[in-house]
């Protein structure tokens, strides 16, 4: 029988691409849907994977929603993916992101009590935990300082997820991602907003691009690597925490750079600092060691950062010549 996965946020980033590694491994994919908000399928109809996939209705918030939708799926597998992911909001919304970030990932525990305890549970961990560094490369030791509201509520969730696992022997893997990008990035976010603008001034349909602090730092990696370290954290005889990272750090000025480049642009001529984008307290860097997910889950790196932002840019233009 085929094995079935039950993934949150699967209309996400990284939801969309599990769910194609997953369905590519002959899983059942199940995803969790809230259906708050507009249209967010078009990720899963981009990588076609909307026809393979099948919805839920439940939401994170809502216990029983997440009982019955594994019930329903008798998925062995819950990924927990779903969140307020954009940190400048959780300055701004800050109960919510507690909420969904925080009490969502106890939902998923104790739904997983509550229904079958051998489901294994994949928590998305994040860098942000990290947030004013404690060490210069961060890996499992490095202690936590998280920043901002999303931060503190991301950090809620993995102790809870090492506390059932500690307390009531859960199979529950955190994965503490550092940032991961790729086409399928919301455009709120630093690198898609740089690749979209890219595409936009080249092809003549916007004129400047305004950002807020170039000189942070991030370990920026591709998310279709960084789902297959979560599909094999669970595939381990036993639970753990792992850093996902590349082991390099580059700033938003020198994204930009690479960006602008690929199109035959100098970002100078273009970019502008609005400190409308400056956040109340920010990570000004962050630096992952990933030895232990390459040692114990043999997880590799394949996607270089230089070909991300080709591809992310190269995306875009197709995109913004179809308007
Ligand atoms: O910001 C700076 C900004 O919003 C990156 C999420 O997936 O990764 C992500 O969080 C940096 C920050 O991502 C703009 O101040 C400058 O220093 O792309 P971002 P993030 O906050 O690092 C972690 C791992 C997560 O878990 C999160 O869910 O870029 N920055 N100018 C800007 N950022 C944005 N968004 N927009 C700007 O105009």
């Amino acid at each position: 029988m085929a094995k079935s996965a039950l993934i949150t946020g699967i209309t996400g980033q990284d939801g969309a691409y599990l769910a194609k590694l997953l369905l590519g491994k002959g899983y059942e994919v199940h995803g969790l849907i809230a259906r708050r908000g507009s249209d967010t399928l078009w990720r899963l109809r981009e990588i076609n994977v909307l026809e393979g996939v099948q919805l839920i209705d439940g939401d994170l918030l809502d216990q029983g929603s997440i009982v019955r939708a594994l019930e329903k799926s008798r998925a062995s597998e819950l990924y927990n993916l779903g969140a307020q992911s954009f940190v400048a909001t959780s300055w701004t919304q800050p109960a919510l992101t507690a909420s969904v970030c925080g009490i969502g990932a106890l939902n998923c525990l104790e739904a997983i009590r509550q229904v079958n305890p051998d489901v294994r549970f994949y928590q998305a961990s994040t860098s942000e935990m990290f947030g004013l560094i404690q060490a210069e490369r961060q890996d499992e030791k490095t202690p936590f300082y998280p920043r901002s509201p999303y931060g503190v509520a991301k950090l809620f969730a993995h102790w809870s997820t090492v506390n059932y696992r500690e307390s009531h022997g859960l199979h529950a893997s955190s994965g503490i991602l550092f940032n991961h990008e790729s086409p399928l990035r919301g455009l709120e976010f630093v690198t898609r907003k740089i690749t979209d603008a890219v595409a936009r001034i080249k092809l003549g349909k916007q004129k400047k691009l305004a950002l807020g602090n170039m000189d942070a730092r991030r370990d920026w990696g591709y998310a279709g690597d960084y789902v297959e370290a979560m599909w094999l954290m669970l595939q381990q005889e036993k639970p753990g925490d792992y850093v996902i990272a590349t082991g390099v750090t580059t700033s938003v000025r020198e994204f930009c750079r690479l960006a602008f480049e690929h199109v035959g642009l100098n970002y100078t001529d273009f970019v502008e600092v609005d400190p409308r984008f400056y956040r109340p307290a920010e990570v000004d860097i962050l630096l992952g060691n990933p030895a232990k997910a390459r040692e114990m889950l043999g997880w590799k790196l394949k996607t270089s950062l230089h070909s991300l932002v080709i591809d992310m840019v190269e995306a875009d233009l197709s995109r913004v010549s179809k308007i």
